[in-house]
């Protein structure tokens, strides 16, 4: 992989910055922040992709998987969320068990990942998961389970009034292998506080992660941008990112997902173009040397965009999906679910090479 030549990134400001990326040495605060500010993005976007392809070749992952959400009824109202819903209110659900396992077993493909998240309910109790993962883990013993958001789990404790670490300890017995990465927002407590004040802080997700980590689950982390957040904002939350990663390394993949505006209480001024989703893929990419993988998600990023992110830093193509709520509820135009065979079209399409992977990121 061939970078722009030195003069092109002195011109940028960015030759330190080139020097860095090209020995892998680590970036800065305020190498972040240049990244954002530098006028051209082709040139944060070749960087990127050098370390993505320096990392990963020309491989693009993706998976076999399934999404299931359990109920929309959620306590904490987050001010962008098109998806909550309030109890009792028209429009909420809530799955029984056997809705869960009917909606795997009509699967078209057998699933290699469960992504289960919901709303942060006011009743379901923990035995009402531990039964959902026991019964697919019952049908399915070699599915990874990538099941509840620290958000989720932090809820938990608090209805059964015990710890953390007591829930993660619970469901990992009934077949829990990894959380996804939702519910990091933005961690920067000012904004926080502004988008999603009732949520669990920024110390309690990185704590509820770390604590995952400190019993072998396998975590993944999330931004979501293109609110009311800072440049600053960005980078701070990905460095924190960076040290949680430094002080356990159980995170396998990131995923940037731009913030999608409709059926939102939060109006946005300046939404983000498709090159400042791309950027901040790319930066998310440079400042998280840690991490092994970044998600171009395109349910969020929209397949085309998704494909262009796999050039500008991002390795994974996420998967099947078979359904999704949280994104279509506000506004996302992809499908619901795409085949194994468009995957590998997509994939193949814009250059790299398609490779099948577990929910661990094993190779197949
Ligand atoms: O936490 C909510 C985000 C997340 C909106 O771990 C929104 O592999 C954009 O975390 N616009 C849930 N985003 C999705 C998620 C995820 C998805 C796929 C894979 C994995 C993984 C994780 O969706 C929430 C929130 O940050 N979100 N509303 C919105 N309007
Ligand atoms: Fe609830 Fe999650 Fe929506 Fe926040 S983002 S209101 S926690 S479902």
């Amino acid at each position: 992989m061939r970078l722009f030549n030195s003069d092109y990134y002195a011109n940028m400001g960015l030759a330190d910055i080139r020097d860095k990326v090209e020995v892998g040495e680590r970036l800065s605060f305020e190498d972040g922040i240049k990244l954002f500010e530098c006028p051209e993005p082709l040139a944060v976007g070749a960087l990127a992709h050098m370390v993505r392809t320096r990392l990963h070749g020309d491989k693009a992952f993706y998976v076999v998987n399934q999404h299931v959400n359990y109920t929309n009824v959620c306590v904490n109202g987050c001010v962008f969320c098109a998806y909550q819903r309030e109890e009792g209110q028209e429009g909420g659900f809530v799955l029984s068990k056997e809705d869960v396992i009917a909606k795997i077993d009509s699967a078209a493909l057998t699933p290699r990942e469960i992504h289960i998240v919901g709303g942060c309910h006011p009743k379901l109790k923990l035995d009402y998961f531990e039964d959902i993962l026991n019964a697919i883990k019952e049908r399915l013993p070699e599915v990874v389970l990538k099941c509840f958001t620290a958000v989720e789990i932090a809820h938990f404790a608090q209805l059964e009034n015990i710890s953390t670490h007591e829930v993660l300890t619970r469901l990992k017995t009934a077949g829990l292998d990894m959380l996804p990465g939702g519910g990091a927002e933005i961690f920067a407590p000012e904004t926080r506080e502004q988008i999603c004040p009732r949520k669990s802080t920024a110390k309690e997700w990185l704590a509820v992660h770390e604590e995952a980590h400190a019993l072998g689950l396998k975590t993944n982390c999330t931004m979501l941008f293109g609110h009311i957040e800072s440049i600053e904002d960005r980078i701070d939350h990905l460095i924190q990112l960076r040290e949680s990663q430094d002080r356990g390394g159980g995170y396998t993949c990131f995923i940037p997902l731009p913030f999608l505006t409709e059926n939102s209480q939060l109006t946005i001024e300046n939404p983000l173009t498709g090159l400042d989703e791309l950027r901040a893929i790319a930066i998310s990419r440079l400042m998280l040397d840690n991490i092994p993988h970044i998600k171009a998600y395109w349910v969020m990023l929209g397949v085309k965009q998704a494909q262009a992110a796999l050039k500008f830093g991002a390795d994974d193509f996420d998967g099947t999906v078979v359904e999704e709520k949280i994104g279509h509820e506000a506004g996302a135009t992809s499908e619901q679910g795409m085949t194994r065979s468009e995957l590998t079209e997509m994939i193949k399409g814009c250059g790299c090479t398609p490779v099948e992977r577990d929910g661990f990121f094993n190779e197949i």
